[in-house]
């Protein structure tokens, strides 16, 4: 091949290279369509949305980017992308989002969004299903308030549905005013109360107690439900409650009080409240710890032990106060015995009696001792009570012992008469024919004399029976 022939092939290569390349050049205005589109939003998992949805896409292209034929279409699938319902067509090129107005949509849909390009049918599917929701809870119309212990105060409500009264709601707004609230500017005016209550199942009653209150302030409330998309319900009635923290007084007096050997006691109770007003005022009464039983006065003690009164005020918001009162009792005498052996000693007037006791009662202290005399060991002792002994029936050159003490309760117990003694006297006061201080030996004394006891002066005064004092003889 010579050199011509050898250029000319060249040429022609280079002729037929420029024409491919030209070609390839024209077809690539042909080849820069959009090769990809990527559904950016809604596509995420667990999405539940309402009212406008923005659609938002991506998209990769070959060669200079989207042409003039090029456009989407957006769409969107109730059964997961077998059957497909425009939204809108011919969305123009360079738009990467859509604003979808879901507004029609009353019942819950769960759908996926699918954006095609037009010119070269890419497309993409969002990759998860989303919840549309436009329908709110229905309004909460059974709202009742009610004042409870400690300032508290008690809401009660049925809840409501997600949809109107379908599937269950996601949270509550709770609202309270000095003010019923009866509009919605009233609703977002008035002070929201701080919680997180989880809602019920639909139909269910609801119960929550709210604190925070001022003490006797009047709070007036409204709740809306609000759905998992954020829909909030329509406006609930507004009732109102009190808040009382203020414990009612109670005050239970009774007589006889503390011990007694009486069968009866009378009580009185007494029992007011500020704020929610009194509830109730009860008596109950308990026997030796056992339970409580209710109470009238007056009531009747039918056995000795312990009983314990207890008045309970309740005022209205369910505060509660009480009183208690304990009442034993007690008709068993206290046992009281002589220790010592008398016999023989004298007993001065004034001074110590010579007589050692032991005194024990089942419930409490001995709280009394006296001592008594009796003329005959066979006798009782309580039958000639030292107070009342007549010296004008015998003389009083002996006397037998004996004890008795009292409890608190007032039962009197006595010892047996025990020892003979003989008393000494010491004359004072209205003693005259004696030399005050002088002694007398009571032995010696006359049957005219007459033994009565001082009790302020704690001495015994011998004064002759005619309330005289001429037939004293003092030895
Ligand atoms: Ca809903
Ligand atoms: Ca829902
Ligand atoms: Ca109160
Ligand atoms: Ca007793």
């Amino acid at each position: 091949m010579n050199i011509k022939k050898s250029l000319f092939l060249n040429k022609i290569i280079v002729l037929i290279s420029m024409m491919v390349l030209m070609i390839g050049m024209m077809s690539g205005s042909v080849l820069a369509y959009v090769t990809g589109i990527t559904v950016t939003y809604p596509s995420q998992s667990e999405l539940i949305l309402n009212g406008d949805i923005d659609i938002q896409w991506d998209i990769t292209v070959d060669g200079g980017g989207e042409t003039q034929y090029t456009s989407y279409d957006i769409a969107y699938s109730l059964d997961n992308g077998i059957n497909w319902v425009s939204i809108e067509q011919g969305v123009p090129r360079g738009t990467r989002n859509y604003l979808w107005t879901t507004n029609s949509f009353h019942d819950t849909i769960i759908a996926k969004i699918r954006v095609r390009e037009f010119s070269s049918m890419s497309e993409d599917i969002s990759d998860n299903s989303f919840e549309i929701d436009n329908t709110a809870p229905s309004a909460i119309d059974d709202l009742a308030a009610t004042s409870v212990p400690n300032g508290e105060i008690k809401l009660e409500w049925t809840a409501t549905g997600d949809d109107d009264g379908v599937g269950d709601a996601t949270s509550y707004i709770i609202k309270y005013s000095d003010l019923e609230i009866t509009t919605q500017e009233e609703f977002d005016s008035a002070t929201t109360y701080s919680q997180s209550y989880i809602p019920s199942e639909v139909g269910n009653p609801e119960s929550e107690v709210l604190t925070g209150f001022s003490d006797g302030n009047t709070y007036y409330f409204a709740i809306k439900a609000v759905d998992n998309a954020g829909n909030q319900g329509g406006l609930s009635n507004s009732p109102d409650a009190t808040s009382d923290a203020t414990l009612p007084t109670a005050t239970l007096t009774i007589t006889p009080e503390d011990l007694t050997n009486l069968d009866e006691v009378i009580f009185t109770e007494l029992c007011s409240d500020d704020g929610s007003g009194l509830a109730s005022c009860i008596v109950e009464v308990n026997y030796d710890g056992g339970e409580y039983v209710s109470a009238t006065s007056p009531y009747t003690l039918t056995n000795d032990g312990t009983y314990n009164f207890r008045l309970t005020a309740t005022d209205n918001a369910g505060n509660t106060n009480t009183s208690t009162k304990q009442v034993v009792r007690d008709t068993e005498a206290p046992i009281i015995t002589i220790d010592n052996d008398v016999s023989g000693t004298i007993w001065t007037v004034g001074g110590s009696l010579p007589i050692a006791t032991t005194c024990t009662d089942n419930y409490e202290e001995c709280v009394e001792e006296k001592y008594y005399y009796s003329d005959d060991e066979t006798v009782i002792c309580f039958e000639i009570p030292y107070e009342s002994y007549d010296g004008t029936k015998t003389t009083i050159t002996k006397k037998y012992a004996c004890a008795a003490a009292k409890d608190e309760a007032g039962n009197i117990g006595y010892s047996d008469v025990k020892g003979i003694f003989r008393i000494s006297a010491t004359i004072q006061g209205a003693i005259t024919a004696a030399d005050s201080g002088d002694t007398i030996n009571v032995d010696a004394v006359t049957d005219t004399v007459d033994l009565i006891r001082d009790e302020t002066k704690t001495h015994i005064e011998l004064i002759a029976a005619d309330k005289k004092t001429t037939s004293i003889k003092v030895i």
